[in-house]
This record gives structure tokens, C-alpha cells and sequence, in this order.
């Protein structure tokens, strides 16, 4: 029997064979549209690609072709924006009326397709968005670089090449800059103003081009032939500055650091071996990563993340033979049992219990021999098991650590060991970044948990004359989660007239932390709180506990909102105790376990692993509880 998908796809199939399909896509993209020597393929994954002038776009499509042809029952068809945000809008309808089960789309402009990729995402099309994110999480997964970081990776390396002593730079510009080169750009300045030997002139090309970067070169030869070095944040442009360089005569006496770093001719790496880029920030294209995560929703896989932020490799002649082998390198996992050691902060929290549970349960799945050890909210202790751990040989470390500084010796001594380190449900601050300490992050942004814990406020608890009142209950001193909660809560508060922040202090994300905070403001203090922001549940209901204890609630209204959305959570919001709670998901065994065994069998871990997450308040939370894994 033809069921109507099968008659859709074998209908697709006729009209892609007869090649009807190039017309009605209306600009077939250069790298090809439909593969018709796959028709009637089970799936279909639609790519929407911006335009396909820059090589690092062809590449990606090329990356997602070559993937695409090792799957028999996934055919991939492409469309040319050709730079037009219409023309995208009307390639995204066309890709889904081709029945496109899933699409893939790197924007032209992500503010101004923001709303097209929201409204096929609301219509459960799976969407991935490459390389520029879109405001807000409408959408299904998010691959990227994370563009200020490559920046500052090419800021640190411009100082430590001219020393305490200094020097002159040159940083390439331009009057009509895409998001990535000003993200690239604002990293490379934020370093370069770090550094004050360093002086640092701005030229602006006419437009982001190789021509535009020679002409511009070729036109400022004074200030050029006095620079150290010139910053160029693309292939792109650095190829019109080596030109340049080249045919003013200044080659070798003046250098040059670029971003982007891809393979081919006149691309960064090419320009590295050849000795005409002193350096170059690589960042991976994301087409291999982006088919990986497609299959998994297509086919309906748990542990999609929310956003991967790629990682970005400095690459000069000294390590670009191995860069390069990295990225031919193919990855086989052997199914071996892998040894793990886990350091826990604790078992402070039901979140933390559920995350131990799940990470115990994902172990057992993925054939890994998982030893996990408990720090008691002590860095010392952490410090103490992860030697432990390099003694005992294991294969992969992991750590969710208790706060986020002082890592750089227990980490150094891991990749002595030559034992990779990944940060679980929290991350931690690297001094120098030396991006070799830790693998990747698998966690939360707590920044965007902030935000929404006081976005929440704002459209649910209007303000009404007087400012009300808030009483923040935050985490352990020094963890990520309390830094990142309590800057983006006050990242949104500081824009929102009408709330202050009346008292803040630590309840050590427990239970008894909460309510020890509430009974000691009110042995010196009349309750005149309206709200209380906890960073995790079990401190918002040590506080509840104590206020009806002190018979304050539920006489007096006082709006509790907290973080992790667990299972009491629930209980206390359907209650109508607990007003909202912002998930953050510790059910991330799977994938921690799955890159777990993607990093032994030699996969090119992301910089960033980022869950997926929402909002939960009391109007959804009878309809949800049943629902909840934790
Ligand atoms: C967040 C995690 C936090 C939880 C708390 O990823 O580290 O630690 O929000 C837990 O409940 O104690």
C-alpha cells in the first residue's frame, strides 16, 4: 500500500529525475541541487545556503554532499540565497514543499531570517542554523564557531609573537562588516587593548573582498611598511593583503595573521605551508557535524544538544602537518570498554542526583567502566580524585566542577598524563585559554538561564509604582552557574525599570541553604520581599518552607522563581507555591558518554556542547509532571 509519504517521495522522485525540480528551485546553487541518482530516498535534508560566492559556503555544501553519499537513505537537496534574505524565505518554502524533512540553513542575515526559521520550527521542522545564531532558541540545533573567541585566539597569539617589547598592527576592517568578521574583530581588539605595547591602527576596506583588502594595502603603503603585522579576519581578505604585500614589496618584512584557515588553494592552510600567513585561526566548517545531528533527528535519536560551538585551532608551520592530518583523519570506534574517572561537586542538589543517575545509567549503555568520586563541594578534593584518576590510567576524565577558577595545574598535570578532560554542567575559566586543557563543555548556558529567569519576571510580575523587591538566593561562591544565573538575571534586570535587588547571599544551591538565608534575613529583618530569584529549586524550597513556617506564606503574595525545573519543582508549582522554573537539564549521560566515546576513537570534539532547555510555570505544570524524567 502507498501511503501518502510514500507517494509524496515517489512523486518527488519522478519530478527530481525529470530535473524539473532545477526550475522550480528558481537558481539552482552552483554546488548542485538535487541528487537525482538518489531518488526515493527515506529522507530528504533541504540546505538553504546564503550564497555561494565565499568558499567556506561551497565547502559546507560539499562537506554535506560527500556525507550525504556514504547514506543511502538521505538525499540532500541545495538552494542559492544568492545573498537575497527573499530569495531565502521563498528557497525555505520551496526545500519544505519538496518535502524536506529537515532543513538546514546558514542565513544571510540571522535577524532578518529569524522569524522565517522560528515559523518552520513551530511547524515541527526540524531545523539546523549554521553558523550565525539566531535572537532566542527558536529553532532546533545551532552549529557555529563561537567568532569572538577565534578573535581573541588570534589576538593572543599577535602578543605573545611581539613579546613585552611590542610593536605596530594593522587590523583590517570593513565599512560593510558581515556578524562574523565584527564578532572576529571585536575579539582581536578586545586582546590587543589588553595590551598596551601594543599600538593598533584600523584601515577600512570599501567591502569585505580580496580586491577591496589589495586595493586598500596597496593604497596605505606608508602605514603599511611601518606594522609588525597585519590582522585580516577571513581567507579572503588575507589573500588580497599577501598579494599586496607581494607586489609592493613588502612580503616577509611585513606579516600576516587571518582567520578561517580552510583547506585549498589560496585558502589559510595553503598560505601557512607557503610561508605567506605567519598564522592562521582554523575553524571547522560544521557540514560533517550538521549531517551527524540531521541523522539523529531524523531518526529521532535522544541527546540533540541546543547549540555546538565548534572548536578553533591556531595553525602556523609548526603545527600544520598535524592539523591537517587531524582533519583527513577518519575516527572508528572499536567498542572497547573505556575507563572513566567523574569528579562530582557533590550530591547537593535533586538536580545533582538526577545527573549522577543518568550519567551512571548512560555508562552501563555505552560500555564504559565509570568511576565517580564525590568532592563535598571541596575544589581540593576534586583536585584530589582527578590525581587519583591519572594514576589509576584511566582513559577519559570528567569533571563538573565546584567553582570555576584554579584548574590550570590539575589539568596541565591530566594532559601531561595525556588523559583528555571534559567539562561536565559547568565549565571553567582557563588563564591564557590554552584551549588544550579541556576537551569540550556539556551543559547549560547559564547566562541565557538568567535571562530568562528575569524575562519571565518582567512579563508575568508587572512592576506597579513602587520598585519591587528582590531577594536572590545564589549558588556556591565561585561556581559558573552562580556567576552566569546572577549576571544574566541582571543583564535583563538592568534594562527593566521597576525591580532592584533588596538582598542577595549564598545558600550553596541546597535546600537548607535557602531556608538558612530567609530565617536569618528575617531575625533582622521585617519580610518586605515581594520576589525571590533562587539559582537552583531546592534552595526556592528551603525558602518556601521557612516563610510558611514563619506564617508569612501563603498569607502574604511572594513570587519564588528558580532553576533546574525538577521533579519538586513541579510538586511546589502545582501547589501553587513555587511560581516558574527555568530548566536546566542534568539528563546528559548520553551525551557525555557518546563524546565520551567519540574523543577515544579520535573525533574532533566541539568547543561547546550546549542542552536544550525551557520555561516551565504554573499554568503548564499539572499538564507536564507526569511527563518529567526528573
Ligand atoms: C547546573 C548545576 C547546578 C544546578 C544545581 O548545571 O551545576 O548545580 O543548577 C546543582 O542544582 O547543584
Amino acid at each position: 500500500m502507498v501511503t501518502m509519504g510514500g507517494f509524496r517521495k515517489s512523486l518527488i522522485s519522478i519530478v527530481l529525475a525529470a530535473g524539473l525540480l532545477a526550475c522550480l528551485l528558481n537558481a539552482c546553487a552552483p554546488a548542485g541541487t538535487a541528487d537525482e541518482t538518489k531518488t526515493g530516498s527515506k529522507y530528504i535534508i533541504g540546505v538553504s545556503q546564503a550564497n555561494m560566492r565565499e568558499e567556506w559556503r561551497i565547502a559546507l555544501i560539499d562537506e554535506l554532499k560527500e556525507a550525504a553519499d556514504s547514506e543511502e537513505d538521505i538525499q540532500i537537496i541545495t538552494a542559492d540565497a544568492t545573498g537575497s534574505v527573499s530569495k531565502q524565505v521563498q528557497d525555505i518554502d520551496n526545500l519544505i514543499n519538496y518535502g524536506s524533512d529537515l532543513i538546514i540553513i546558514s542565513p544571510v542575515d540571522e535577524k532578518k531570517m529569524a522569524s522565517k526559521i522560528k515559523e518552520i520550527y513551530n511547524k515541527d521542522v526540524p531545523v539546523i542554523v549554521m553558523d550565525r545564531a539566531v535572537e532566542g532558541f527558536d529553532y532546533t540545533l545551532y552549529i557555529g564557531p563561537d567568532n569572538q573567541v577565534v578573535g581573541r585566539q588570534a589576538g593572543d597569539y599577535v602578543a605573545n609573537r611581539l613579546g613585552d617589547n611590542g610593536g605596530r598592527v594593522v587590523a583590517l576592517s570593513s565599512k560593510s562588516m558581515s556578524i562574523q568578521g565584527t564578532e572576529r574583530m571585536a575579539g582581536f581588539l578586545g586582546t590587543m587593548e589588553e595590551n598596551s605595547q601594543i599600538n593598533v591602527e584600523s584601515l577600512y576596506m570599501e567591502s569585505e573582498s580580496k580586491d577591496a583588502a589589495y586595493d586598500l594595502i596597496c593604497a596605505s603603503k606608508e602605514k603599511v611598511e611601518r606594522a609588525d603585522i597585519i590582522f585580516a579576519y577571513s581567507d579572503n581578505v588575507a589573500l588580497g593583503v599577501c598579494d599586496a604585500l607581494r607586489d609592493s614589496g613588502l612580503e616577509g618584512t611585513v606579516q600576516v595573521v587571518d582567520c578561517d584557515g580552510f583547506k585549498g588553494e589560496d585558502e589559510g592552510m595553503d598560505l601557512v605551508k607557503e610561508g605567506r600567513l605567519l598564522a592562521t585561526v582554523s575553524c571547522p566548517i560544521g557540514g560533517n557535524e550538521a549531517f551527524d545531528y540531521a541523522k539523529s533527528i531524523l531518526k529521532n535519536e535522544s541527546g540533540v544538544p541546543k547549540q555546538v560551538i565548534l572548536r578553533s585551532t591556531l595553525i602556523t608551520v609548526g603545527n600544520i602537518n598535524e592539523a591537517l592530518g587531524q582533519m583527513d583523519a577518519n575516527y572508528e570506534d572499536h567498542g572497547q570498554t573505556i575507563d572513566v574517572g567523574f569528579s562530582q561537586p557533590g550530591k547537593e542538589s535533586n538536580w545533582r542526583l538526577a545527573n549522577i543517575k543518568s550519567v551512571s545509567e548512560s555508562a552501563r549503555a555505552f560500555n564504559i567502566n565509570l568511576h565517580m568520586e564525590y568532592a563535598d563541594q571541596s575544589q581540593a578534593k576534586q583536585f584530589e580524585a582527578i590525581r587519583g584518576f591519572i594514576d589509576e590510567g584511566v582513559d577519559v576524565i570528567i569533571v563538573s566542577p565546584v567553582v570555576g577558577d584554579g584548574w590550570e595545574g590539575i589539568l596541565t598535570q591530566a594532559k601531561d598524563a595525556g588523559i583528555p578532560v571534559i567539562m561536565s554542567d559547568r565549565d571553567v575559566t582557563i588563564e591564557g585559554e590554552d584551549e588544550s586543557l579541556r576537551t569540550t563543555y556539556i551543559g547549560a548556558d547559564f547566562m541565557e538561564e538568567g535571562r530568562r529567569a528575569m524575562q519571565w519576571l518582567r512579563d508575568n510580575v508587572p512592576a506597579k509604582g513602587k520598585a519591587l523587591k528582590i531577594m536572590e538566593l545564589k549558588g556556591n561562591a565561585g561556581a559558573k552557574p552562580t556567576l552566569e544565573r546572577g549576571q544574566g538575571f541582571r543583564n535583563i534586570l538592568n534594562q527593566t525599570p521597576g525591580y532592584e535587588i533588596e538582598y542577595s547571599d549564598y545558600g550553596d544551591f541546597t535546600f537548607e541553604g535557602g531556608r538558612e538565608v530567609v530565617s536569618q534575613y528575617l531575625d533582622e529583618n521585617e519580610w518586605d520581599i515581594d520576589i525571590i530569584y533562587a539559582h537552583n529549586d531546592d534552595m526556592a524550597l528551603g525558602a518556601i518552607e521557612e516563610l510558611k513556617a514563619r506564617g508569612i506564606m501563603p498569607d502574604q503574595k511572594v513570587t519564588v522563581i528558580s532553576v533546574d525545573a525538577t521533579k519538586a519543582a513541579f510538586e511546589s508549582m502545582v501547589a501553587g507555591e513555587l511560581s516558574c522554573s527555568v530548566e536546566c537539564n542534568p539528563i546528559i549521560g548520553d551525551q557525555l558518554m557518546k563524546a565520551v566515546r567519540d574523543l577515544v576513537a579520535g573525533k574532533k570534539m566541539p568547543y561547546k556542547i550546549i542542552t536544550e532547555e525551557k520555561v516551565y510555570d504554573q499554568s503548564v505544570a499539572e499538564s507536564l509532571i507526569k511527563s518529567r524524567e526528573y
